[in-house]
């Protein structure tokens, strides 16, 4: 069978299809660091990239960009509410955050979710090439493993989760545990960003599957490492995901950049210290909290207001699904409520950007903060702290970072703090404002050590040699 040797399969492909007001419809480029990691893999061995182009109810025919195929999965109006809305978004996304929100199980959602991750399983099943290797990613899409490899036993299969695999307590919530447990071993290498992630995932496999008489798997056993599944051995591990840090690094060293961030300051009205938060605008980001912080310090006269500015970029998210509503409701109420009470006329503490900026613009905000400030209470890996880092090759800056983010167990120079915590938050934010020159260029110096060397290419690479997948490509 000839065709892509080399398919990625995730919920969305690497462009978004637009719809503009007229009618018309075009393509616009989502440079996201997956992208840019897998393009050398999907050049060098003929790639074909399987997603949904990112508006419903559209067919649209697959087609070739610069040389990588993309193949369009067309979602209706109603399976985005119950397949990506409803069961990725407001069941598994909050079951694997630590149910930092009441997780919803609705057995249609659950329904429509197999019959799109089938569509995405049906469609790699015919694009994928004789013996080619199919690497499906993320949360959206834990059953296609399975539902491939009973079409296709010829593929070489691989499954990355990007968020954290949950405790194996919260995982028996779910009632459909062993159908995602048994929806991930049709991988040949299941991969997770940190090493707990595994664990949870072979305890699971080994106990739910010869728990559960109605669905048993016949001698599913486990060994640090790996499961047997019947006659196959699947592959499990940790694979810390990372950034472009290089090209970050590049970016954060040209004059515009640099310009933007000086103007960026004067327009802050130059005060000692700016801080910066940059999340999608999300519940498990802990974006309340930081800023509830910054309240009691302000409240406390730890921190005079006229010294510090505190910029908040939060990027629209999900703005369909409930809790996402009400939290962002609950910010917008704290912001406003910092403002009243120490801003000035033209010169508001909290600035809150609810929108998306380019890259750009982007690492001239990192290069403008003196403290980053990423306070998860949970997340998988959390890259905005990686690309602070890459972008600071002044050696300044000091990174306050929730010990919830896997990033916290390679960033260990970073001012580590429990996001529960609320007077933790408050005094890292202190400790951070007030750091002295010689501790912050200490740190920084060991953050861009590890950053600059864990890149997202070495991640994807450690990935595919482990899968056996990564010949052909220098
Ligand atoms: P996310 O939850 O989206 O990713 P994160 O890893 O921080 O979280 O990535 C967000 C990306 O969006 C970053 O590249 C950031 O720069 C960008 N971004 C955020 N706000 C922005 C804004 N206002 N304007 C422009 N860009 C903005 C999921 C998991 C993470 C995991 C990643 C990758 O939840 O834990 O690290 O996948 O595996």
């Amino acid at each position: 069978m000839s065709g892509p040797d080399f398919v990625v399969v995730a919920n969305r492909l690497p462009v978004d299809l637009v719809r503009s007001a007229d009618g018309s419809q075009r393509w616009t480029q989502s440079p996201g660091g997956l992208v840019s990691a897998l393009e050398p893999y999907l050049r060098a061995r003929k790639g074909a990239w399987i997603g949904w182009p990112g508006i419903p109810d559209v067919e649209v025919e697959p087609f070739s960009d610069e040389g990588l195929l993309l193949h369009p999965v067309p979602l209706s109006a109603n399976e985005i509410g119950e397949y990506y809305e409803g069961f990725a978004n407001a069941t598994l996304w909050p079951l694997y955050h630590d149910v930092v929100q009441r997780p919803v199980f609705d057995r249609s959602w659950w329904e429509t979710y197999v019959q799109v991750n089938q569509r995405f399983a049906d469609e790699s099943a015919k694009v994928a090439g004789q013996g080619a290797t199919v690497w499906v990613q993320d949360y959206q899409l834990q059953l296609v493993p399975s539902m491939l490899r009973e079409m296709r036993p010829d593929l070489r299969i691989g499954f990355f989760l990007h968020i954290p695999f949950p405790p194996v307590e919260l995982f028996m919530q779910m009632p459909w545990r062993a159908d995602i447990v048994r929806g991930l071993l049709g991988a040949d290498l299941v991969g997770f960003h940190r090493p707990g992630g595994a664990q949870n995932f072979l305890w699971l496999a080994r106990q739910l599957l010869n728990l559960d008489p109605t669905k048993a798997a016949v001698g599913v056993r486990s060994r640090p490492g790996w499961v047997q599944v019947e006659d196959r051995v699947v592959r499990v591990g940790a694979f810390p995901i990372s950034i472009d840090s290089t090209g970050l690094d590049t970016l954060s060293r040209k004059p515009q950049v640099a310009r933007r961030a000086t103007e960026v300051r004067e327009s802050l009205g130059n005060p000692k210290v700016v801080l910066l938060g940059v999340d999608r605008l999300d519940y498990t980001k802990g974006i309340d909290l930081r800023l509830q912080a910054l309240h009691e310090l302000l409240q406390e006269g730890l921190v005079p207001p006229e010294d510090v500015a505190f910029l908040q970029l939060a990027t629209p998210s999900r703005e369909r699904v409930e809790h996402y509503q009400q939290m962002r409701a609950d910010i917008e109420r704290i912001v406003s409520r910092i403002n009243g009470e120490f801003g000035r006329v033209g010169r508001p503490v909290v600035h809150y950007l609810h929108q998306s900026v380019n890259r750009s613009e982007l690492a001239a905000f990192f290069r403008a903060a003196d403290v980053m400030v990423v306070t998860p209470l949970r997340d998988g890996m959390n890259l905005v702290c990686k690309e602070y880092v890459a972008c600071r090759h002044d050696q300044r800056g000091a990174l306050v970072l929730s010990e919830f983010a896997g990033a916290a167990a390679e960033l260990t120079s970073a001012l580590l703090v429990n996001p529960h915590d609320l007077d933790g938050v408050k005094s890292a934010l202190h400790r951070a404002i007030t750091l002295d020159e010689a501790e912050s260029r200490r740190r920084m110096r060991a953050l861009r050590r590890q950053v600059l060397t864990h890149d997202v290419d070495r991640w994807a690479r450690s990935f595919l040699d482990a899968l056996g997948a990564s010949q052909g490509v220098s």
